[in-house]
């Protein structure tokens, strides 16, 4: 039987296990990245195994999240990071040089090859054709020590396109109509791979788009082909011997095809709070907006921001909208403000912010009060802007700045007949701002700085038997990483100080979490589907552990999220009957009993103190169920566990 892209590249990266779709997989990775708000943690990881230098082909640090600096804690983090990266042997893209998916897919994604990132959106480098994941820290240290990465096989998908985009409609409108069909669950357990003759009409950039947002579905990653686009993009980036072809066989057999007719597609908006919530932009033309911001890992490349800077050229934004532009990468800035495109943004009244993540993850330009702001970026989880009432909505660069002339959310195709922009035949390379790392003899000496800002590792219990605890929180569906440990301005700073971060757990579903869970000594939190969706950050796990959090009882969990459960020594599990859910209240004691027979069978049984008792599934791999007895993954992996 033939193979899809996605089987061809596990198969030549596969160390254990076989490619039945379900079962537990272990693949060798080529290539890591972290950033600066989940790597200070990874890299605090790497350094208790005891390893001298990393064991990967690339593996690059960036600081990109939180490149504001105010104050020591955040100088200290970046100092720790190039310091320890520099020691590691990994390279270092400065604060300033841009965010990381964009850097990596113009300097270091190369097709065919694995690469594991400490950040939901790695699935970008899909783009490139690489076969790319996001993943917690701890499983991006592991992979940095050269061992293996550990996911559950995935189906297929195939999205099939055909035609064209009209003008004014974009790949941001293609990943928002995929939400649209599929939802932010639609994706779970799944590889989506691009296919079909309008493969050829979309650039790299535009494909980068497609498969950042894969992520909002929920799916393991998202792939396309690399064919002779590819190749001319990383000849435009100087490094042509990176390409290699790859497509799928043409009996490659898929569990589900999705056809979309590029040419028929309209502008579409992701409204509040969800990014499959969404809706024709046509639909929504009255609505008076209040702030634009154009960026992100999902629409900052140079080819957005030509068309951005043709759209404004000559034009004024209205005065009652506040827009920021933050371009991808220091490449993209320098080769907007050469062709004199930056001149055209900034004439227009937007302001220019760093080449960073920023508004994206709160950090600064959050709305006013009960705003409403139109992002090019691809969440819009209540609260992550930084303004709790605020209204977020998802759009395409050309909705964007369309609406920031007009003042009201506007469909673009109504301007007329779109811009077009000449894309150079070659891209401007200065790798200046990429620190190598230090040879291997000087780095045996070498210092790695740290600031009282870093602390411990928190500690995490094996399982006993038994375990009685309170259930201290009861959420319901689609919680997400932000709801569990909000980032933002405030508390970005302290993703290296897990008792200092423990303090805003739960935040915004609850401000007594974090007191109460502590107060309680072991605790259980009962959610609804898709628990933990969104990012990456192992913070989501690690802050409840160390606040006493043994257990998660949801009716599903999101693929990243679980592994880092897991990885923190978190026990979850899922309702046999979803119904039971409804039978749970918040403050109720429950008791888990014959745990490690139970994770064996794969079945355990919890009664509450009214002796009401129900089944929850632990579908656990034998590697998963040792993780957990022995504590975690540091534990396990100390105790010489593979
Ligand atoms: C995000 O978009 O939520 C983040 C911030 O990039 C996260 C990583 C983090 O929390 O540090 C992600 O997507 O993994
Ligand atoms: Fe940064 Fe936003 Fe992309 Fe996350 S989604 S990596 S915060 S730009």
């Amino acid at each position: 039987m033939g193979k899809t892209i996605a089987q061809k590249i596990i198969a030549s990266h596969l160390v254990r296990g076989d490619m039945t779709p379900g079962s537990e997989i272990a693949l060798r990775i080529d290539q890591t990245l972290t950033q600066d708000a989940t790597g200070t943690m990874a890299y605090l990881e790497f350094e208790t195994m005891g390893i001298d230098r990393v064991r990967t082909e690339l593996s690059v640090a960036y600081v990109d999240h939180n490149t504001l600096q105010c104050g020591f804690e955040n100088s200290d983090d970046h100092r720790y990071l190039q310091t320890v990266a520099a020691k590691y042997g990994v390279r270092f893209s400065r604060p300033g040089n841009g965010i990381c998916h964009q850097v990596h897919l113009e300097r270091f994604g190369k097709p065919g090859k694995t690469l594991i990132g400490s950040d939901s959106h790695t699935p970008t480098g899909g783009g490139l054709g690489m076969l790319a994941f996001g993943a917690g820290g701890l499983d991006v240290a592991v992979a940095m020590g050269g061992g293996a990465y550990y996911i559950t096989m995935p189906k297929m998908f195939k999205v099939n396109l055909t035609g064209k985009l009209r003008p004014y409609v974009t790949a941001k409108d293609v990943s928002l109509e995929l939400l649209r069909i599929l939802s932010v669950k639609g994706g779970v357990g799944a590889i989506i791979e691009w296919g079909g003759e309008g493969v050829a009409t979309l650039s790299v950039p535009e494909r980068g788009t497609i498969t950042n947002m894969g992520t909002e579905l929920g799916a393991t990653t998202s792939i396309f082909p690399s064919d002779e686009i590819t190749r001319q993009f990383l000849a435009a980036q100087g490094r042509e011997e990176d390409f290699v072809p790859l497509s799928s066989d043409p009996d490659a057999q898929y569990d589900r095809i999705i056809d979309i007719d590029l040419s028929t597609l309209k502008p579409m908006i992701a409204c509040p709070h969800s990014p499959d919530n969404v809706v024709e932009v046509a639909s929504l033309k009255d609505v008076k907006v209040d702030q634009v911001c154009i960026g992100s890992c999902t629409n900052s490349s140079l080819y957005d921001m030509l068309k951005v800077a043709a759209m404004l050229k000559g034009k004024t934004v209205d005065p009652s909208v506040s827009m920021s532009v933050s371009p991808g990468s220091r490449q993209v800035l320098t080769m907007l403000s050469d062709c004199g495109a930056l001149s055209d943004i900034l004439a227009s009244g937007a302001r220019v912010l760093e080449c960073a993540c920023g508004p994206c993850i709160g950090m600064g330009f959050s709305p006013n009060s009960g705003g409403v702001s139109l992002r090019t970026f691809n969440r819009n989880f209540l609260g992550r802007s930084g303004t709790r009432d605020g209204q977020v909505y998802l759009v395409s660069p050309e909705t964007a700045v369309a609406s920031a002339l007009t003042g009201y959310i506007t469909d673009p195709t109504t301007l007329g007949e779109g811009v077009t922009v000449t894309m150079p035949q070659k891209f401007k390379v200065n790798d200046s701002a990429v620190l190598m790392p230090l040879p291997p003899e000087q780095a045996k000496t070498a210092e790695v700085l740290r600031g009282p800002n870093i602390k411990e590792f928190p500690k995490s219990k094996p399982f006993a038997d038994t375990l009685s605890a309170q259930l201290v929180l009861k959420v319901g569906d689609n919680i997400t990483t932000d709801h569990i440990m909000p980032a933002g301005a405030k508390i970005l700073p302290y993703r290296s100080n897990i008792p200092y971060l423990s303090k805003f757990c739960f935040e915004v579903c609850d401000p007594t979490f974090a007191e109460r869970a502590k107060a309680a000594g072991d605790g259980i939190v009962i959610g609804g589907s898709n628990y933990g969706q969104g990012s990456s950050r192992e913070h989501a796990a690690l802050v409840p552990m160390y606040l006493g959090i043994r257990c998660v009882i949801a009716k599903s969990f999101a693929r990243i999220h679980v592994a880092n459960l897991i990885n923190a020594g978190i026990l979850p599990v899922t309702f046999a009957n979803p119904e039971d859910y409804d039978r749970l209240e918040q403050g109720g004691n429950l008791t888990i009993s014959n745990i490690v027979k139970g994770m064996e069978e794969g079945k355990l049984t919890v009664t509450d103190e009214t002796g009401f008792a129900f089944q929850v599934v632990c579908n656990l791999t034998d590697r998963q169920r040792a993780i957990l007895l022995a504590g975690g993954l540091l534990n396990y992996t100390r105790e010489g566990g593979q």
